[in-house]
């Protein structure tokens, strides 16, 4: 029965590949530094040559105390800033802001649309299943290095407003 076994253990192989995959997928990434809980940084994979991109991640202060995300760097984009949206006569418009208040016990999102990281002249375009590092500045926590996850742009979402800057 040597080709039963054989199969039966590649279909194991298979499974616990899938297993691992599904683990692997970025979803469950998560840090800590001090009292703030870094959920799943990710980024969407560039589109053609765009030269910027945008991190988005959750923030949970476990903490009693307030704190605020304060700057971003990273090696692989020449300037890197906090970002947000605003409404600018119907125009949704993107604005640096200096810092993001992580209040105690709340859970605050850099999101599509919303707050967000913003990398500026990227060395080169971000590809889906990287990691790109980039180091997040707290005012209380301190600093502390994250993996952004590059995913695949999902269909009807985001409105690519990443590409032109104003
Ligand atoms: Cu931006």
């Amino acid at each position: 029965m040597k080709t039963i076994s054989f199969v039966a253990s590649h279909v194991a192989a298979a499974a616990m590949l899938l297993f691992a995959l599904s683990l692997n997928h970025g979803h469950a990434h998560e840090y800590k530094a001090g009292n703030i809980v870094i959920g799943h940084p990710y980024a969407f994979a560039s589109i053609g040559q765009v030269p910027n991109g945008a991190g988005f991640l959750s923030l949970k202060n476990e903490g009693s105390e307030d704190d605020a995300l304060i700057g971003v760097r990273s090696g692989f984009a020449a300037r890197n800033e906090l970002h947000t949206h605003i409404n600018e006569n119907g125009r949704m418009m993107m604005r640096p802001v200096e810092r993001v208040e992580v209040p105690a016990g709340a859970i605050v999102l850099l999101e599509p649309g919303g707050h967000h990281l913003m990398l500026m002249g990227l060395d080169a375009p971000l590809k889906e299943g990287e990691r790109r590092t980039v180091t997040l500045v707290f005012e209380k926590a301190g600093e502390i290095d994250v993996e952004l996850a590059i995913e695949a742009r999902k269909a009807g979402g985001g409105h690519g407003g990443h590409g032109s800057h104003n």
